[in-house]
């Protein structure tokens, strides 16, 4: 069943062609079309807006923090805004707020209420649809397309989908019979957690902190949000939509700044959250998880990646090609489903090798205002840093560097910023740290397999388990591979192609919990079964 209010929110495809939002489209690689409303004047303009704070937002004000720390567009390495840090006191002036917010007036809205609340939020976004894709491409270095088609529709869909959803969502029931042969009703009824912590990454950051805020509020709880250090821009606007759209005080709480030592561990370790979900690192989890302990929190964890493809030999090849330089390249490989690890049937290897090298060649990596570009620059220096050292480990390891695994020089001001060139390995052995642990880059490892059931055992040779890719046109072998994955989502013959109503998450190192549909309505309720003897 579609649950739709004539707004096509539920499903978010990422690789097929979007209806263009206006008449002025941009290809890209893999042929989907995209508006081009927002590209700057000259193809070679940084994004980049002049110097202004981005300030926390709390009990419905903005305010300024403990200092002040820079944010950077990683197209050029430039200063973009200032960002006033949180410091323990404010975190507290946050959830303080929110619990207020519960108490008041928020805390009798029913669940219409919320739902047109939430419709007004995904409006507000849309209404400066503009604004957030120059944020958020500026704080990312994301190309605008990219921020066009994929982050900001998201976000407002994000809002849309679970005003729908708590509309819709049904109450368990059950009749009883006693033992004395009479019955009782049992039914359970949704409330709010309460004051719910939020923190969320820098790899998509309006997409992901909206994808825990709208099934939060939708849910009826109040939420503190830190999203971030890297990427507080797009957060500080939804905070203005926010306000416009007539959010009660304290209802959505912004607080910027670090995680450990900072802003995020002051609200890990606060008694007065309820629940704390996170988006993040594997290692950033643990820590969390060891907070939240003390005080018996309830936590949702979406982590990190280290996802195989399995492409046999009967695949659709030039669909299977076009797809999988998105599942290796899109965002710079900042996605954590991105596929690190490819594995190929022996006999079409070397045509996919080839294949591969030859799209991830003719990428553009650039500006991410021009509309020829494919690929930004990775976020910062520090998580350049990190991808070169793979690099360098593949070359000691004795990889064969098809193509890429440098750094390209462009004349310009983005050689001051973070890129690196779309990256092929082969060659490696399987415990290779390139090909166990998670990179967060345009690159992957390319493998032959020879038999199904070894491509199985080398894709769940893991600690991660987050999502897998199987690319076949043989229909019971797509079912019984899908099956034997050890991860929270398979892909067969497509990637990222999301239905909001999904369960979503990881297995092993890549999470707890999932959300997604009624798994984040239960995520973000608590349930009160109320037992009638009739
Ligand atoms: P990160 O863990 O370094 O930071 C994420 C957030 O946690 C930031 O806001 C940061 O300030 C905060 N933080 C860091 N240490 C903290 C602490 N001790 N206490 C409280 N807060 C703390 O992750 P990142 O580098 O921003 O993002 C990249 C990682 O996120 C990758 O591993 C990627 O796979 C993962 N990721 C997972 C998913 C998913 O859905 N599974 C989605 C996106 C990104
Ligand atoms: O699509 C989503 O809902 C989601 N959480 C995507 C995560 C992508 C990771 O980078």
């Amino acid at each position: 069943m579609l649950i739709r209010d004539n707004q096509p929110s539920i499903e978010h495809s990422i690789p097929v062609n979007d209806e263009p939002r206006t008449r002025s489209e941009v290809k890209i690689p893999n042929g989907m079309s995209v508006q081009n409303r927002v590209m700057p004047e000259t193809a070679s303009e940084s994004p980049a807006a002049p110097i202004k704070e981005l300030k926390n937002f709390v009990d419905g004000e903005f305010v300024s923090g403990v200092r002040l720390f820079d944010d950077i567009n990683p197209a050029d390495g430039t200063v973009i805004a200032q960002v006033a840090e949180a410091g323990p006191e404010l975190v507290d002036n946050a959830v303080q707020a929110a619990r207020r917010a519960l108490d008041g007036e928020w805390g009798s809205w029913g669940v219409r209420q919320r739902a047109a609340l939430l419709y007004k939020i995904a409006e507000g976004i849309e209404a400066r649809f503009e604004e957030f894709v120059r944020a958020e491409s500026a704080d990312t270095g994301k190309p605008f397309a990219l921020a066009s088609r994929l982050d900001i529709p998201r976000a407002a869909a994000n809002f849309r989908v679970f005003a729908d959803l708590i509309k819709t969502a049904p109450l368990e029931a059950f009749e009883t019979e006693t033992a004395d042969g009479k019955r009782a009703l049992n039914y359970a009824v949704r409330k709010p957690i309460g004051v719910v912590g939020i923190i969320t990454p820098w790899n998509l950051p309006l997409l992901l902190l909206t994808w825990k805020v709208a099934p939060a509020l939708a849910c009826g709880n109040a939420v503190v949000v830190k999203p971030s250090e890297e990427t507080p821009a797009s957060a500080t606007l939804l905070a203005e939509v926010m306000r416009d759209a007539g959010v009660p005080r304290g209802v959505f709480n912004l607080v910027h700044g670090f995680g450990e030592g900072s802003t995020g561990e002051h609200l890990v370790s606060h008694g007065g959250i309820n629940a704390l979900t996170f988006t993040g690192e594997s290692r950033t989890g643990a820590a969390i998880m060891k907070a939240c302990a003390e005080g018996v929190k309830p936590v949702s964890f979406e982590l990190g990646g280290k996802n195989p493809a399995i492409i046999f030999a009967d695949c659709d090849r030039d669909e299977t090609v076009q797809q999988m330089s998105d599942a290796i390249f899109l965002n710079t490989g900042q996605v954590c489903l991105c596929a690190e690890r490819v594995y190929v049937e022996r006999s079409i290897y070397s045509w996919f090798v080839s294949a591969m090298k030859e799209r991830a060649e003719s990428l553009n990596v650039g500006w991410p205002g021009d509309e020829a570009t494919n690929l930004g620059p990775l976020i910062s220096a520090a998580h350049r840093e990190k991808v070169l050292s793979y690099f360098r480990a593949a070359r000691d390891g004795g990889a064969t560097i098809v193509t890429g695994g440098d750094v390209p020089k462009f004349g310009d001001a983005r050689d001051n910023g973070f890129y690196v060139q779309p990256t092929i390995l082969t060659g490696l052995a399987e415990s290779s740290c390139c090909v166990t642990e998670e990179i967060f880059g345009p690159v992957c490892h390319i493998a032959p397999f020879d038999t199904e059931e070894e491509a199985v055992a080398m894709a769940n040779d893991t600690e991660y388990g987050l999502a897998a890719s199987i690319w076949t046109n043989d229909l019971k072998r797509a079912h019984r591979v899908a099956r034997q994955m050890n991860v929270g989502i398979t892909w067969v013959n497509c990637w990222f192609l999301r239905d909001l109503r999904t369960p979503f998450g990881g297995v092993g190192l890549s999470g707890v919990g999932r959300e997604g549909g009624v798994h984040s309505l239960n995520f973000y309720s608590e349930l009160n079964n109320i037992c009638i003897r009739l």
